[in-house]
């Protein structure tokens, strides 16, 4: 009972452990890559291990012996603990990325418990290494999982999505879902890549190997490379806008699915080159975060300080 009561009232404490993320636009980048979230999970136990067991052993009881049997059923039912089917997400993240950025917008909006670690500068550790050989973030924990960890941002918001029966953000229907599906592969396969040649050099991430960004070219090729980047990123994004959205506010329909997640987080990068979103897309991102608030706009705020930061750097 008391186990029950623990874990179904922790996911409360996703709200105070997301507010422990300060946005990083007030600190610089070294400063917000250090800070770590504190985790939600170790929060909720102390408060709930006291509180719910009381509330719970002795309220419910008391009042369903009594006489009134409809009502107070229904009372003990609510006040009775939710089953322990959402334990903590385990989440390494960092926090300037927008891979990063789509599934901490996820945890949030989908109202999942979750606890995250910041792993910047921690990716290449013998440690990090041994659970993720690919050192890529996000990665999520899960005993669940075959080999413990799971990576790649889509992955991650279809597995929670999937095993919590989250069918508001990844519907269930197949042909929805393989929209959805469609929407996610295609930005990671074709937006993405251009978005990364187009906005990488200014955020001063490193570039693709085999890519002119990376190589010993020229600044002048390599200024003319990111400059076709940038020219190739109307095609996709107009894609979205009239084949996946399709007159609909979201690609999810009325209500923003993980593809759109994905979407809206990895266009916040263009702001790093002043990139001139189509008045759509502007709307689009604007009616996200409308809609899922401080679920959306507490992690692109970190995304939208560094970019804030480089971009002071730049000018400096
Ligand atoms: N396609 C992946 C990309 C993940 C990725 O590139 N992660 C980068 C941050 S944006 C990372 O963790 N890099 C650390 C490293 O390579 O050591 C996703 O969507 O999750």
């Amino acid at each position: 009972m008391a186990k029950a009561a623990t874990k179904g009232t922790n996911k409360a404490a996703a709200k105070p452990a997301a507010k422990m993320a300060k946005p990083a636009a007030k600190v610089t980048a070294a400063k917000m890559s250090a800070k770590a979230v504190k985790p939600a999970a170790k929060a909720a136990p102390k408060a709930t291990a006291k509180a719910a067991p009381k509330a719970t052993a002795k309220a419910a009881p008391k009042a369903t012996a009594k006489a009134a049997p409809k009502a107070t059923a229904k009372a003990a039912l609510k006040a009775k603990p939710r089953p322990a089917n959402r334990p903590a997400v385990k989440l390494s993240m960092l926090r300037p990325s927008v891979n990063n950025m789509t599934v901490r917008v996820f945890t949030r909006a989908a109202g999942l418990d979750h606890a995250e670690t910041d792993a910047w500068g921690q990716t290449r550790t013998p440690e990090f290494l041994a659970r993720n050989p690919a050192h890529l973030t996000p990665m999520i924990e899960d005993k669940g999982l075959p080999r413990g960890v799971l990576w790649e941002s889509c992955a991650i918001m279809q597995y929670l999505a999937n095993k919590h029966g989250l069918d508001k953000f990844y519907p269930k229907a197949p042909a929805k879902r393989a929209m959805v599906d469609s929407a996610m592969f295609y930005l990671v396969g074709t937006l993405y890549p251009y978005v990364a040649r187009a906005t990488y050099p200014a955020l001063g991430f490193p570039q693709y190997a085999g890519e002119v960004g990376h190589s010993d070219a020229h600044p002048d090729k390599k200024s003319e490379a990111q400059k076709a980047a940038i020219a190739a990123i109307a095609e996709p994004l107009e894609v979205f806008h009239s084949f996946f959205r399709d007159g609909k506010p979201f690609i999810g329909g009325n209500n923003p699915s993980i593809a759109d997640i994905r979407l809206a987080a990895t266009l916040e990068f263009l702001a790093v080159i002043d990139y001139a979103l189509p008045k759509w897309a502007k709307d689009y991102m604007a009616a996200i975060e409308k809609k899922l608030g401080k679920a959306y706009a507490e992690p692109a705020d970190d995304v939208r300080g560094y970019i804030a930061h480089v971009k002071a750097q730049a000018t400096a």
